[in-house]
């Protein structure tokens, strides 16, 4: 028995052979023309070389060649048998073979996501820590320890959302909540590590808003502490100011307003220049030419003291700022549900690669 592996010419085309039953659809016909094809294929010309052979090679060669055709022909024959049977079980199912293939896509980061991870990220870059805490708390580390007086009206029930659970036995500070901002995280900082402190805390808080263009019930926080000796609004200032300029631009315009909370004294809102008109006025702004990013102040000596803490050797300085609300701001989008709506239209256009810090 002669067997191609006598000729080297045939033997090359084994591998060939034993790839046909697993070829691709649209390859099977390129290669039935490149071995078998009438005009160029290989096998094709392997039988016009005959008469050019002596009488016995002739045979021989001309034997070997045409049992290698025959094995070809019925590994074609098989695998378009194969491949048709195939086809049929599609069609059988449902598909539809002619339609175009679904183009892949790439993920990326929530725009929320992307804003914590960046503006923690700048912290870091100062020597912060990150800490994290429970979303469940009670009303002292949630508003006493803060300096809030006990007749606030953000500890109403319009305005927290309660537990019905009791706290656990022995757990001071009266009812359960779900906390209404990250600064219990600071006091739990302040009362297990003592000064300096220089800590930004990220998490979910919740209050009983209803859900519209500018609120949501459940929200994320980042607020920021520092405290030291010889901590002054100087260090607030510069530190809040040089935030602005990484988060934004080196030249964003920033400004500090006065405000009121019951943790801090003095306290400020801090804004930054219209980040779509840079200054001009828009109805973003409302004609304004700037935007409140953040609130902040002097830690309270009252919060000092309420985390055992003597205020008159340490100061320090706090902010927060909502990473939904800034998220807003930076990509111009109008309404804050947009941000938990799933649509992949929005994701794609305020995700897409490109929208980094370095370009704003
Ligand atoms: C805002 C305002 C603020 C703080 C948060 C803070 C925490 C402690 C002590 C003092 Cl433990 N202050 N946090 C200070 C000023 C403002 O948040 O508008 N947030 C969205």
């Amino acid at each position: 028995m002669i067997e191609p592996t006598d000729y080297p010419d045939l033997g090359a085309l084994l591998p060939r052979l034993a790839g046909i039953p697993t070829l691709p659809a649209d390859a099977v016909e390129a290669e039935h023309t490149a071995i078998l094809g009438r005009k160029s294929g290989i096998l094709t010309a392997a039988l016009k070389t005959l008469a050019s052979l002596p009488v016995d090679e002739r045979k021989r060669y001309g034997a070997a060649v045409n049992r290698l055709k025959a094995r070809f022909e019925a590994a074609f024959a098989e695998r378009a048998e194969a491949l048709a049977a195939e086809r049929r079980r599609h069609e059988a199912a449902g598909a539809d073979l002619t339609m175009p293939g679904r183009r892949q896509w790439v993920g990326a980061e929530h725009p929320v996501t992307k804003v914590v991870d960046e503006i923690v990220g700048i912290f870091r870059e100062l020597g912060f820590a990150v800490a994290t805490g429970p979303e469940v708390e009670t009303e002292w580390y949630n508003f006493l320890a803060l300096n809030f007086p006990a007749d606030h009206p953000a500890m109403d029930m319009h305005d927290t959302l309660y537990l019905d659970a009791p706290a656990a036995a022995g757990e001071p500070g009266g009812r359960l909540l779900l906390r209404t901002h990250t600064s219990p995280v600071q006091i739990r900082t302040m009362q297990a590590s003592p000064p300096p402190v220089r800590v930004v805390i990220p998490g979910m808080v919740y209050r009983n808003d209803a859900m519209d263009a500018s609120h949501l019930p459940a929200f994320s926080q980042i607020e920021g502490l520092a405290v030291d000796e010889g901590i002054s609004f100087v260090d607030l200032k510069a530190t809040l100011t040089h935030f602005a300029h990484r988060f934004f631009s080196p030249t964003t315009r920033t400004r500090f307003r006065p405000s009121f909370f019951p943790f801090t004294e003095p306290s400020a809102e801090m804004d930054v220049e219209c980040q779509l008109c840079h200054g001009g006025g828009c109805p973003a702004c409302k004609g304004s030419g700037w935007m409140e990013i953040l609130g902040c102040g002097m830690v309270h000596p009252a919060v000092l003291e309420n985390c055992g803490l003597d205020s008159e050797r340490y100061t320090g300085w706090a902010f927060g700022m909502g990473p939904h609300r800034i998220a807003l701001l930076r990509y111009g989008v109008p309404d804050i549900r947009l941000l938990l709506g799933g649509d992949m239209r929005f994701l794609a256009a305020v995700g897409r690669p490109g929208r980094t810090r370095a370009d704003g």
